[in-house]
């Protein structure tokens, strides 16, 4: 079970369907004329979670204990939501799913390939984990591929003709979307308020009008991943994108606008901001892996910064093991990476600070002694867009701690780049003992800084 659909398609096959409902939202920069696409604040308030995990749990696991029901790596990871695989490409639902439907024979029969008929029946693993989440006080959401489901024989949203495994069930394409319509039904109406809805792959353009419709009598706060088509229809106005790779990697520069599986598009009407999911074990591996290596913690902190540092939200693989359990050796791993996050970024370099922005689009921070420091973390207030294009972070670079903070001395350039939005962190070449800093901007209409911060972590 791996997963391949974002990979063959980070968007839906919905081309050439008319554009839905959803219309973008859009002000004219008073600069230049461009548009600057506004945000739902649903949109920004996931983007400030900035950490969430995807937890693949399934099939192949036989409980014989209460497993799934700790939240612990993902709070000590310090992530602010979690995403569960409720059914996989293998058609299995991890919840007692009573759907029913027609087969060929025109008979009802049960959709009976669900947690209710295997080993551990009377279990709810979708109730347990929503019970969890609520318990740890992080947002639940739901992963259902829409695209797949070996067990109904279905590919790329269609029901395959020709060849049917020993098994697999023999439907008409419009009961397959009448399942996939019910289940998701299930789970949007029984699990209260979801956080995120995962449609790896993204939906079929026949299916695109009854999901759209359903979610906004259900689900309309949930930020709904590959929710456009790069064509510009949309099934939410709370659409967040696919990054494009799973390697946990945004682009240097990555906008909170655009529809494409990439870094995205500054003139995009769109607000679309995008997820960067990704694995802790080796190899691209989602469900646990019997001995399967974990990327170290420097391979992790490296993911932070190219995700988080890069305006992308991490959305990291949470596997359970045959237990139920998060083995030992991973639960160390989110923390340690939740520690080093807390220790860095927890609290900017000690000493006071003066701090000013100004119309012209800069921010000053006068440090009252010469201060260490290696990094800066910039943020842009994005609740009327995105509207910072560049930046350029300027110190007064100082030989020694005795040096005097009223010379003066010139402002040396130690880091640039374009996009901002949530969160852009740069780590400099190399540390500097500085007495201001000034980061200066081009933008398309003024900003609004959410916050700018100096840390030394090395
Ligand atoms: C099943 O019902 C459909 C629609 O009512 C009908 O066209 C079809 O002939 C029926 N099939 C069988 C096997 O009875
Ligand atoms: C489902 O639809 C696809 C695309 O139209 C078609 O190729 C396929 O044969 C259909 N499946 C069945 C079982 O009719
Ligand atoms: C599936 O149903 C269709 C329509 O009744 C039939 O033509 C086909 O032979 C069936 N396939 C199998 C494997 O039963
Ligand atoms: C960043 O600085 C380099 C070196 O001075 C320059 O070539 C590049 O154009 C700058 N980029 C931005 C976005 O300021
Ligand atoms: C690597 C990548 O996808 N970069 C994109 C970042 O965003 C700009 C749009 O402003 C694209 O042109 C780049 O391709």
């Amino acid at each position: 079970m791996r997963f391949t659909n974002h990979i063959l398609t980070g968007i839906c096959a919905a081309t050439g369907a008319l554009a839905g409902s959803y219309q973008p939202k859009f002000r004219v920069s008073p600069i230049d004329g461009s548009k600057i696409a506004l945000p739902t604040k649903e949109q920004l308030a996931w983007q400030d979670k900035e950490i969430g995990v995807l937890i693949h749990f399934e099939i192949a696991t036989y409980l014989d204990i209460d497993g799934c029901n700790k939240m612990d790596s993902a709070t000590a990871l310090g992530a602010k939501y979690a995403t569960l695989v409720a059914k996989h490409n293998c058609g299995f639902a991890i919840w007692p799913s009573e759907v029913t439907f027609q087969d060929r024979e025109n008979q009802t029969v049960p959709y009976d390939y669900t947690i209710a008929q295997s080993p551990v029946r009377g279990q709810n693993i979708v109730k347990s984990f929503v019970d969890s989440a609520k318990k740890y006080d992080i947002g639940h959401g739901f992963y259902y591929s829409v695209v797949v489901n070996n067990y109904l024989n279905v590919q790329d949203s269609d029901v395959r003709a020709g060849t049917w495994a020993p098994g697999q069930v023999n439907i008409t394409n419009g009961t397959y979307d009448q399942i996939v319509y019910n289940q998701l039904s299930e789970l949007w109406k029984d699990y209260g308020s979801l956080t995120e809805i995962w449609f790896d792959g993204g939906y079929s353009s026949d299916q695109k009008d009854k999901i759209e419709t359903l979610l906004k009598e259900t689900q309309p706060q949930a930020v709904i991943f590959n929710g456009c088509d790069t064509d510009g229809s949309c099934v939410s106005a709370n659409s967040i994108r696919w990054i494009g790779t799973e390697l946990g990697e945004a682009p240097e520069e990555n906008w909170s606008t655009g529809l494409t599986n990439d870094g995205g598009d500054h003139t995009s009407p769109y607000f679309c901001p995008a997820e960067c999911d990704t694995t802790l074990q080796t190899d691209d591996r989602w469900f646990f892996g019997v001995d399967q290596p974990l990327r170290s913690l420097e391979e992790m902190i490296g993911v932070y910064h190219k995700t988080v540092g890069q305006n992308c939200i991490l959305e990291l693989d949470l596997s359970p093991d045959r237990s139920g359990a998060i083995p030992k050796e991973h639960a160390a791993r989110y923390r340690e990476l939740g520690d080093f996050i807390n220790s860095c970024y927890g609290k900017p370099v000690a000493g006071h600070a003066a701090h000013s922005s100004n119309e012209k689009g800069e921010y000053i921070i006068k440090l009252h002694k010469p201060t260490n420091i290696d990094r800066i973390v910039l943020m842009e207030d994005q609740t009327n867009g995105q509207v910072i294009r560049s930046y350029q972070v300027h110190a007064k670079v100082v030989e020694s701690q005795d040096a005097d903070i009223a010379a003066d001395v010139p402002f040396k350039l130690v880091s640039n780049g374009t996009s901002i939005g949530h969160k852009k962190i740069d780590i400099f070449d190399k540390a500097v003992l500085a007495t201001e800093v000034l980061v200066k901007t081009t933008f398309v209409d003024t900003p609004k800084w959410r916050s700018v911060s100096l840390h030394a972590c090395a």
